[in-house]
């Protein structure tokens, strides 16, 4: 079973940066919830003696996906999360443990744990793949397709990444656009495609039947179909669909992750690090769902290069077993913040293994999108 190892000494931290940095989606992407143009992201940058870290904040512009905004984990971290972390030399291991009695807010620890794991991996010359039990070199990576305009427009852009080599598709669904969209791309595409579809919380109990409508598609899963907190509700919706229910917002936690299972709930998850609180954590239910048999699958949040790194390192563990949404850096973005990731015509993203997130944050590119910078010094 892969398990975490611990490190030697915990990293002295000089400064820590938060540097908001915007990026324009090279597309808008359209959910449920919202449609996405550009992306502001909170980096954190941890400077300690001659090494550095570097961890992203999921967090995005309106709480719209989940609560946490990314004006709010900046502020939490400030104010809040910080102060206990720069206390004391800490150790990755603990930096869950120290930030638990803060309530919440897992994008912004999630981003704390992250930075300090890539400080200390580095200067241990150690691989964040390595770290949490990678036994692949490489990870098969679907996409994630945007509710569209259009049917015609939406059989284009699947189009597109197929002939790109995308494993898999994944689209957004919501009431109005579910079993025309995918009776549409499953007829022009063929039987074979891996597909699956996201409500983001979109339905209620009430549209049991016209979800069950999705089961002549063959899906691999349907993914978070009702509202976050009723968890329950989709172990009733599992009875009434054959598609099996993947949960997504409800997996907050490897214990809330054993008890949806417990509940049958769910038969699949969706891991995503930020949601969580860390790679640590989705470790841990990587390892429970394991244990039960459950597929997990690497989640996004429309990442940069530097929490795509560390998606990928993640999704290298052997419970990942479904594609992830682990898309190329040019599905996202004309120019990343790291060397661009790149799909093979195989479908596949090659696992970063360079010590710590396995690559260079691009300084120059940083700075020229950055809209703010704020640097904590301990002591201060
Ligand atoms: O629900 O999986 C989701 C993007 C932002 C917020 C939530 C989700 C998504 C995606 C895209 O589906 C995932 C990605 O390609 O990063
Ligand atoms: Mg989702």
């Amino acid at each position: 079973m892969a398990t975490a190892n611990s490190l030697a000494a915990p990293v002295a931290i000089e400064a820590v940066e938060l540097i908001r940095v915007e990026l324009p989606l090279v597309a808008p992407f359209r959910t449920s919830f919202g449609t996405e143009t550009r992306r502001d992201v909170l980096l954190v940058h941890v400077i300690a003696g001659g090494a550095e870290g570097w961890g992203e904040c999921v967090a995005m512009q309106e709480p719209l996906y989940s609560s946490e905004y990314v004006d709010a984990a900046q502020r939490v971290i400030t104010e809040h999360l910080l102060p206990r972390l720069l206390r004391q030399p800490v150790t990755a291991e603990q930096v869950a443990e120290i930030l638990a009695p803060v309530k919440g807010h897992r994008m912004a620890k999630a981003a704390l744990e992250a930075a300090w794991l890539d400080a200390e991996l580095r200067s241990a010359g150690r691989s964040l793949a390595a770290h949490l039990g990678a036994v692949h070199d490489r990870v098969s990576s679907g996409v994630s397709v945007g509710i569209m305009p259009s049917i015609a427009q939406l059989l284009d852009t699947v189009d597109q990444y197929v002939a790109q080599g995308y494993a898999r598709i994944k689209l957004k669904i919501e009431p109005g656009w579910d079993v025309e969209p995918v009776g549409a791309v499953r007829r022009r595409f063929g039987d074979d495609m891996l597909l699956q579809v996201d409500a983001n919380t979109a339905y209620t109990l009430d549209d049991a039947p016209q979800l069950a409508r999705l089961d002549e598609f063959g899906l691999l899963l349907i993914e978070q179909p009702l509202p976050e907190e009723q968890i329950l509700a989709h172990a009733v919706l599992a009875r009434q669909v054959r598609t099996p229910i993947c949960l997504d917002e409800s997996i907050v936690s490897a214990v809330v992750a054993e008890e949806a299972i417990e509940m049958q709930a769910c038969s699949i998850v969706n891991i995503k690090p930020g949601r969580v609180g860390g790679y640590l954590e989705s470790v841990r239910i990587h390892d429970v769902c394991r244990e039960r048999g459950v597929p997990v699958w690497c989640g996004g949040m429309l990442e940069t290069g530097v929490g795509r790194a560390a998606n990928l390192a993640l999704a290298a563990l052997p419970g990942f077993t479904l594609p992830g949404d682990t898309s190329a850096s040019d599905r996202y973005y004309k120019q990343d913040l790291t060397a661009p990731f790149v799909l093979d015509p195989d479908g596949t993203i090659a696992v970063p293994q360079g010590p710590g997130i396995g690559v260079d944050v691009h300084r120059d590119v940083v700075d020229a999108l950055a809209t703010s910078t704020q640097v904590v010094r301990p002591g201060e």
